[in-house]
């Protein structure tokens, strides 16, 4: 079952989704037996990237560094799945152009400012909104929504369920 390495870049706003559909994605690759690799805040932010901050050139720097790494796992053969909100459109543009066509799958998990500010898992936008936190996506710093994405996940529409379904259906994966 050999499934060719891709880069599945998540992109959207903070609370859209994309960690979880990530990870949902990784167990419905695994069953399957197909393996892939998670890279989110959690391993990324904290480690690699944990001399960056929100302010527009270390979003850049955050997102060069992570499109690198992503190209290494795609060269070693493997499928890499990334989370992080990637607000800049030329940001995911570079990345794209870093891999062969066809190995970059701009997945947009889509969900309105208002329904991420709605679920507000880590009560961040509420923060944000009384300007405790500085260029927050969203509030007071831009997210520039993909406009040629290989899929869009409507998390306000569809279950994290039903968007494994249709991913697995993209990646041609049974
Ligand atoms: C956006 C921020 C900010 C600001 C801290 N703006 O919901 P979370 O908490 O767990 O995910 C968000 C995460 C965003 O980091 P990324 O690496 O994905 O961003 S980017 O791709 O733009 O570089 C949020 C938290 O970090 N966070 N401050 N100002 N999100």
């Amino acid at each position: 079952s050999g499934q060719k390495s891709v880069i599945v870049w998540f992109t959207g706003l903070s609370a859209s989704g994309k960690s979880t559909l990530a990870n949902a994605f990784n167990r419905a690759l695994f069953e399957r037996n197909k393996q892939a690799y998670v890279l989110d805040g959690d391993n990324i932010r904290h480690g690699l990237n944990n001399d960056l901050g929100f302010d527009e050139d270390s979003r850049k720097e955050n997102i060069r560094r992570i499109g690198e790494v992503a190209k290494l796992f795609v060269d070693s053969g493997q499928i890499v799945l990334t989370a992080f909100i990637s607000p800049y459109r030329a940001d995911r543009q570079i990345v794209r152009e870093l891999v062969e066509e066809g190995e970059f799958i701009e997945a947009y998990v889509k969900a309105s400012v208002e329904a991420c500010s709605e679920r507000d898992p880590k009560g961040l936008y509420e923060k944000a909104k009384r300007g405790e936190i500085p260029n927050f996506t969203g509030v007071s710093a831009p997210y520039e929504e993909p406009e040629n994405a290989e899929i869009i996940l409507d998390t306000e529409r569809y279950s994290i369920e039903e968007c494994v379904e249709q991913l697995l259906a993209k990646l041609n994966i049974a």
